[in-house]
């Protein structure tokens, strides 16, 4: 369940944030394709809670099930269907955000006024009452005789089981041991594996057990053979949060596929802050600190859908500004996981919801970031190749990715200058963190790289260089 399954120079998954399904095929279509990324993780798409509140919905309705039927505020089963066909004909997977530890918070009701659902499901959360017809699931399939409450946040630290079979935040907590339950996920995960989805981010892993996740998983079918090849598994990846100091700790999910690395984008947020110094950030990697498992392991990000909405993030965010531009750049520069970025929307409030249309209006403004755009592609060029030699001053690092690619950040108050040894070819490259090359011209700065494959040039304070052999000015 490790593999992601997509194409080799194809190697970031963008997370399109409560994206509508037509416009994350547009997506694939005009954008992602031609710029080195290989997978989206797109919102739930099963029906979903609606909650009206001052003419909002906020964002989180996609973390309560009321079915599994493919209709939610990103569009209905055939704009689903329709989006997997077209993003996996221009080879970009669809990666889903699949929710399975818990169904509505208690006490939701689809008749009570403000409330119902995406679809046409009628449910009755009522403690005691726990009914989802359309599944069908009954008050029998939830956890209410082991545990009848909340995880308490001393669990978190001491009490796995808890944790488990305790409800998160409200949310009726299923129980996978029952075969009734195990049936239903499997053949929900089934389902999306044959309409052609490459695999899955599993909500709340940590909530559910190993053993009872791996009994679904192994029971899942190979991917769909003409579009992934034969005898594929989907890829997986578990929403385990474990920063240390945890009853429940990531090495119990590496059998059944990677987990999310959170110490990742807390690592280069502190490094970029001058908490540390980003010349540790060369160690970034497997034996790094706790948690930071082989590459196969992992999936690494700078910020998710949760964390940025804290009130004081621990990780940067689009908020950052430039700070967010040199820690996502650092991430697709080095060598370490498969990597996540984020596309999302501006918020104010933590439960804001997405705007009306899902997507950015992009004929209006420009919002997609082009450094990331750059980096994503740099990284794709670089793919296979290690980082070599690699140079550390006072908050500086810089690295070859062994005659791809070179890459430096300062984050020092003061310009660096001095030679490197790139490894690049001989060639004027064109800088792709601050500019990037347009047919022959190039819009940011120019490094000329001697025979030697050495190059001599300025990086400025608090901000990075990256060029590849896809910047070379003249073509590779
Ligand atoms: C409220 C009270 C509860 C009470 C309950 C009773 O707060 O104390 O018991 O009512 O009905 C929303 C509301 C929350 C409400 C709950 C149930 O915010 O106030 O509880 O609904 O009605 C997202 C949001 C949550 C949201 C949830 C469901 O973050 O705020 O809860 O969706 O809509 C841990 C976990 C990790 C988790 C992370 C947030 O280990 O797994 O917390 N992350 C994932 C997702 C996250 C999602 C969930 C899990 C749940 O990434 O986005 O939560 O699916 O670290």
């Amino acid at each position: 369940f490790d593999d992601c399954n997509t194409l080799f120079d194809r190697q970031t998954m963008v997370h399109l944030f409560e994206w509508k399904w037509e416009d994350v095929a547009k997506e694939c279509e005009d954008f992602l394709q031609y710029n080195g990324y290989g997978a989206v993780q797109v919102s739930p798409p099963n029906e979903h809670i609606m909650i009206y509140t001052n003419n909002d919905v906020p964002w989180w309705v996609r973390y309560q099930p009321v079915s599994y039927r493919l209709i939610s505020r990103s569009g209905t089963e055939s704009q689903f269907q329709n989006m997997v066909d077209r993003c996996n004909k221009v080879g970009v997977r669809i990666i889903v955000d699949s929710v399975l530890n818990h169904m509505v918070g208690v006490g939701q009701k689809s008749d009570d006024p403000g409330r119902g659902s995406s679809g046409t499901a009628s449910f009755d959360g009522r403690d005691g009452i726990e009914s989802f017809p359309a599944v069908p699931y009954s008050s029998t399939d939830f956890h209410d005789p082991v545990c009848h409450g909340d995880i308490q946040d001393s669990d978190y630290h001491n009490n796995a089981n808890n944790v488990r079979n305790c409800r998160l935040s409200g949310l009726l907590d299923l129980n996978h041991s029952s075969t009734h339950v195990r049936n239903m996920v499997t053949s929900y995960l089934t389902s999306l594996i044959n309409m052609g989805v490459g695999g899955f981010r599993l909500d709340a892993s940590k909530h559910m057990f190993p053993n009872d996740l791996q009994y679904v998983l192994e029971r899942l079918p190979n991917l769909k053979a003409d579009i992934f090849g034969a005898n594929q598994k989907p890829f997986v990846v578990h929403e385990v949060i474990d920063r240390g100091g945890e009853a429940i700790k990531v090495n119990e999910y590496i059998s059944i596929g990677r987990y999310t690395n959170f110490n990742f984008g807390a690592a280069v947020a502190s490094a970029i802050w001058k908490e540390s110094d980003v010349a540790g950030l060369s160690t970034l990697g497997p034996g790094f600190g706790y948690g930071n498992l082989d590459d196969h392991d992992i999936l690494n990000f700078i910020d998710n859908h949760d964390n940025q909405r804290d009130d004081h993030p621990y990780v940067l965010t689009y908020k950052n500004g430039d700070e967010y531009r040199m820690g996502n750049a650092y991430m697709l520069a080095w060598t370490y996981g498969y990597t996540r970025v984020m596309s999302s929307f501006d918020f104010k409030l933590h439960d804001q919801g997405p705007p009306n249309q899902g997507a950015p209006n992009y004929a209006c403004v420009n919002t997609r970031w082009p450094t990331i755009r750059q980096m994503v592609q740099f990284r794709a060029v670089c793919q296979g190749r290690a980082a070599t030699e690699i140079v550390t001053e006072s908050n500086r690092i810089a690295f070859a990715r062994e005659q791809n690619g070179f890459f430096a950040m300062n984050n020092a108050d003061s310009d660096w200058k001095r030679q490197f040894d790139t490894t690049l070819p001989s060639g004027s490259y064109c800088d792709q963190y601050d500019g990037e090359l347009q047919g022959s011209m190039c819009t940011g700065q120019t490094i000329t790289v001697d025979n030697n494959g050495k190059a001599s040039f300025r990086i400025p304070a608090r901000g990075c260089i990256a060029f590849s052999v896809i910047s070379r000015i003249g073509g590779r």
